[in-house]
């Protein structure tokens, strides 16, 4: 299964198409790539060609389901993926030569700093948990989507959306994973389709694989299925060019077996998951990979 993603990352090495993207920093890019991972053996897609920080994108994960869109929530899990987006603006706003981890300071000891400056704007936990109608009614897509697999497995309308196109503007990114579509298979496996319009090949997948398997394996669990597939669909895949060396590294490394995840407990509803619930075993990996990402 890793071998598919090793795949994808010497496409985008060896046909990517060389642009400038919106950072700046120029990108090697292909455009639609499918993967599929098979959760059924209880593996969950922890890449091994390097380590990858597993309990960091599920706490992602669980931050996105809490609804919450500010970075104090997740620098209190000491989780410091997305500083990034919020410091450049502080910076730029204010003209202040702050360090990141005096910013990380002040978002965590001062409330109200963290309201003005941690924000991200409507991002993902607001779109899947509160996305605000047309005529003021919030929706919360999570609690509704499980509603659906209980009620009505056969339905092909089991999905959930995070480009909420009035709100575009006000979010500091918009979201890369947009659509999660969930389908149950006549065998009682729950098998889930994520499409993300934008991925960062070498930082953000290995993350956004992680999250994306723990949020199928909650929502199997609160809706008594079993694993099936997840299935991860990429738009504009892309190794960004102080990526090139790191990639070449990895994908020269032979992967190991996956690890497995259990679940310790089930909560009564999807809220109720901590980071201590999820257990990953099994998980060897080759050595850590270092590299900046691209604001
Ligand atoms: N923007 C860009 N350019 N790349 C991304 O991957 C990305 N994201 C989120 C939003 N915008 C993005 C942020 N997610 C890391 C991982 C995920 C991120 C951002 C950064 C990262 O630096 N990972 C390192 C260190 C991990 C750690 O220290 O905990 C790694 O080695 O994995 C994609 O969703």
């Amino acid at each position: 299964p890793e071998a598919q993603y090793l795949d994808l990352i010497e496409r985008i090495l060896g046909t990517g198409d060389r642009r400038v993207d919106r950072t700046g920093v120029g990108t090697m890019s292909v455009f639609g790539a499918m993967l599929r991972f098979d959760l059924s053996d209880g593996t969950i897609p922890v890449l091994t060609t390097k380590k990858v920080y597993w309990k960091t994108a599920i706490k992602e994960m669980l931050w996105f389901l809490t609804g919450g869109t500010n970075i104090r929530q997740l620098l209190q899990e000491n989780v410091r993926i997305w500083t990034d987006w919020p410091l450049a603006r502080y910076r730029r706003e204010t003209g202040e030569a702050i360090s990141q981890a005096d910013f990380e300071a002040r978002v965590l000891a001062d409330e109200a700093f963290a309201a003005r400056w941690g924000e991200l704007g409507p991002v993902y936990g607001k779109q899947w948990r509160r996305w605000l109608g047309a005529d003021g009614r919030e929706h919360d897509q999570i609690t509704e989507v499980i509603r659906l697999i209980r009620d009505n497995p056969g339905s092909r309308r089991m999905l959930f959306h995070g480009w909420n196109v009035p709100e575009l503007p006000g979010m500091a990114l918009p979201p890369c994973h947009m659509v999660y579509q969930f389908h149950v298979h006549s065998s009682g496996r729950l098998n889930m389709l994520m499409f993300q319009r934008s991925g960062d090949a070498l930082l953000g997948l290995p993350f956004n694989f992680v999250g994306a398997a723990a949020l199928q394996a909650m929502v199997a669990q609160q809706t008594g299925l079993a694993l099936g597939e997840f299935i991860w669909m990429g738009g504009d895949v892309h190794l960004y060019l102080n990526h090139l060396d790191q990639a070449r590294t990895q994908a020269g490394r032979e992967p190991k077996p996956l690890p497995k995840l259990t679940l310790g407990r089930r909560p009564e509803t999807i809220d109720g998951y901590r980071i201590e619930d999820f257990e990953v075993t099994g998980y060897e990996s080759h050595p850590a990979i270092v590299a900046d990402v691209a604001v």
